[in-house]
């Protein structure tokens, strides 16, 4: 049945925080149905999206879109009437055109959260949930795979991406260098959240990094989101992997 408002499939402790978050900020109506995590996603997202995972976004329409990356694209295109959330076209703003902000420094951003960023964190995770899910025996040797693995090679290349992230927001408040957060922010805070949360990475070693972490953080529609959601913690080696 069509309704007139988008509908956001949230799953529990994941990132359909940031998709909520986004919701929240643009301060329009929308319904939201929660499912709880107890290991993989439930079988119920497999009913609205091949895909089968979380966020999704039930449009207005009935047309569901996956990927948080896509989901904000849509928010943003259809319902950010006054430009709150998006870059400023030259003619707005022709001063923020021309301090290397532009489409290509932003593309190049966005491919190091999706593509990079994406693949480092989950390796890391991953290692980190088989190694605690793994008979005891086993155990040790998944441990000194995962230790090899971080100390070789994904610490290091987490570290090189968050230095240069790090770099990115000098004198920037958000990644675009815009008052408010635009798509890019929400989807970046999800891969930097991950990180801190679930590959331990400490932020407090990225000070610009952090600053902007905390500016998303203390947005009250991030904190709101938070209230409606039905949990958000990203520690995923505490999870029960069933199926
Ligand atoms: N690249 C996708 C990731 C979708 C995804 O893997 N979501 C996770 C939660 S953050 C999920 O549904 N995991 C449960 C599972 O794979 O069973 C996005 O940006 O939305």
């Amino acid at each position: 049945m069509e309704s007139n408002k988008p509908t956001l499939h949230y799953m529990q402790n994941s990132g359909s925080q940031q998709s909520l978050w986004l919701l929240e900020e643009l301060g329009i109506e929308y319904d939201l149905v929660l499912h709880e995590r107890p290991g993989r996603a439930p079988a119920a997202l497999k009913e609205t999206h091949p895909l089968g995972k979380s966020p999704q976004l039930v449009t207005a329409s009935g047309r569901t879109i996956a990927e948080r990356s896509a989901i904000a694209l849509y928010l943003i295109e259809t319902y950010d009437k006054e430009g709150r959330f998006k870059v400023p076209t030259p003619e707005q703003d022709p001063d923020w055109n021309s301090k290397d902000n532009d489409k290509f420094r932003e593309e190049q951003l966005f491919s190091i959260g999706n593509t990079t960023l994406d693949s480092l964190i989950n390796m890391k995770t991953t290692l980190a949930v088989f190694a605690n899910h793994t008979p005891f025996f086993i155990w040790p040797i998944l441990l000194g795979v995962k230790y090899t693995l971080d100390t070789m090679f994904l610490n290091t290349e987490i570290d090189n991406y968050f230095k240069f992230l790090d770099a990115e927001l000098e004198g920037r408040e958000y990644f675009n260098g815009t008052k408010n957060p635009t798509r890019l922010d929400f989807v970046m805070q999800w891969y930097v959240d991950l990180a801190a949360q679930s590959a331990r990475v400490d932020l407090s070693s990225y000070p610009r990094i952090k600053a902007w972490f905390d500016r998303c953080i203390s947005r009250p529609a991030w904190k709101r989101a938070l209230e409606k959601g039905n949990g958000y913690d990203l520690e995923f080696w505490k999870m029960k992997m069933t199926s």
